[in-house]
């Protein structure tokens, strides 16, 4: 037992010392596969992603754009999105975000997202320090995590002396967002650090624990607190409120059109439903994930209501991406990690005629399923998956479908 807990010391040391010399450079991921695959592939579902430039100097700014579709299927240990954030993430405060919006509107605080919803996103972004960082858009879940978005690596070069961020006040004052109040910050926390400090040492230079519970047990306690502890403590109960209210007093003076910082939650509906919108129907029947193979087989039943013969084109779920190649659509980034460019293989690929209902066998095969950390979810107690499906007619216009299924793991 005693060898074990060595041994697992001993590994754990290794490990650490091996993560510690690999270095930052080699840090490459930062979360994208740390939540489950259950909340990855059923809860917040991006597509569309796109940022407009990888290359930008200091004060430049780069638009991320891109849609999610908020899943039906939200799986149920997974608090709701009554309270979600959409953020970048990126390693430090290296962007400034100039502007953020949902669905066409200014996005100022959380939202509540609507399930089976379907939103599109705006973020800007200025860039603050030099670097090459890998950036994701995400949605902090409130009580469930942080679900990413799909990242790509921007360069930024430049002088970080150059970077400005100044913005004009209600009463017209321009100042300068990297230094403004910083002074004024610090003073309050050294103030009150050197406050809380003394009143600290005031006791602790004293006889402390054992010696005091002596005194109370023996009938000396009146004799731990002095005259002079009781004159300071209520001076500190006095002059604290009244520094602190005379302070605010000063504020509210100086700055009487003064924003506090928001705390509501903005409403914001989901984009109407595209005019092809349920034109497709996709019933999952039988899913199993091969191990072996890591891929994905699904049997499906694809009823098409519209007016045009129908092909399936993309499988997503989780930021990976499997295409199928006799399709070669959806304007894919060739350098893009998560794209399997010959990932999806149908049965009978053959169009699917308006009102026509067909079954197909799909498979999703790549190693990214295993490289992406999605085949932990057999070892989870919420093994469904889902995702969404992207089928095109002969004009190239977009049918999305959301699936969910639950899967069976096969070991052969
Ligand atoms: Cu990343």
């Amino acid at each position: 037992m005693f060898i074990h807990i060595k041994n697992y010391v001993a590994n754990v040391f290794l490990a650490l010392t091996c993560l510690l010399a690999a270095g930052p450079n080699n840090a490459y991921a930062h979360g994208e596969k740390a939540l489950e695959p259950f909340i990855r592939m059923r809860t917040i579902q991006w597509y569309d992603v796109h940022l407009t430039q990888d290359k930008l100097k200091i004060n430049e700014e780069v638009t991320i754009t891109g849609k999610f579709h908020v899943a039906e299927d939200w799986p149920r240990s997974v608090p709701k999105p009554d309270m979600a954030y959409l953020n970048v993430a990126v390693p430090g405060p290296v962007f400034i975000r100039t502007e953020r919006y949902l669905s066409g509107q200014p996005l100022m605080s959380s939202v509540a997202l609507k399930l089976g919803g379907d939103y599109d996103f705006k973020i800007v972004l200025k860039a603050r320090i030099p670097g090459r960082y890998h950036i994701h858009p995400f949605f902090n879940l409130h009580d469930a995590g942080a679900v990413m978005g799909p990242g790509q690596w921007v360069d930024v070069t430049g002088d970080p002396a150059a970077f400005t961020n100044s913005v004009k006040t209600i009463s017209g004052e321009t100042v300068d967002m990297e230094s403004f109040g910083f002074a004024n910050g610090v003073s309050w926390h050294v103030f009150w650090i050197v406050l809380g400090t003394a009143w600290l040492l005031w006791w602790v230079r004293r006889p402390l624990f054992i010696p005091r519970f002596k005194m109370l047990k023996s009938g000396h306690g009146d004799a731990l607190i002095t005259p002079l502890d009781k004159t300071i403590a209520k001076a500190i109960l006095v002059a604290v409120p009244l520094f602190v209210f005379g302070a605010y007093a000063m504020t509210e003076s100086q700055y009487p059109n003064a924003i506090p910082l928001q705390a509501a939650l903005d409403q914001i509906e989901p984009l109407p439903p595209a005019v092809n919108a349920g034109k497709v129907n996709i019933k999952v029947i039988r899913t199993e994930y091969r191990v072996p193979v890591r891929a994905m087989n699904m049997v499906a039943q694809i009823h098409n209501y519209s007016d045009q013969p129908i092909r399936i084109g993309e499988f997503a779920s989780a930021n990976l991406r499997f295409i199928n190649p006799s399709l070669g659509q959806s304007g894919k980034n060739e350098d893009d990690t998560l794209v399997a460019a010959k990932g999806l293989v149908i049965d009978d690929d053959s169009l699917i005629q308006p009102g026509e209902t067909k079954t197909v066998s799909m498979a999703a095969a790549d190693a990214l399923w295993e490289t992406e950390k999605l085949d932990g979810l057999f070892r989870d107690a919420d093994s469904r998956m889902g995702g969404l499906l992207f089928l095109y007619d002969p004009s190239g216009r977009r049918y999305i479908a959301s699936i969910s299924t639950s899967v069976i793991p096969k070991f052969d």
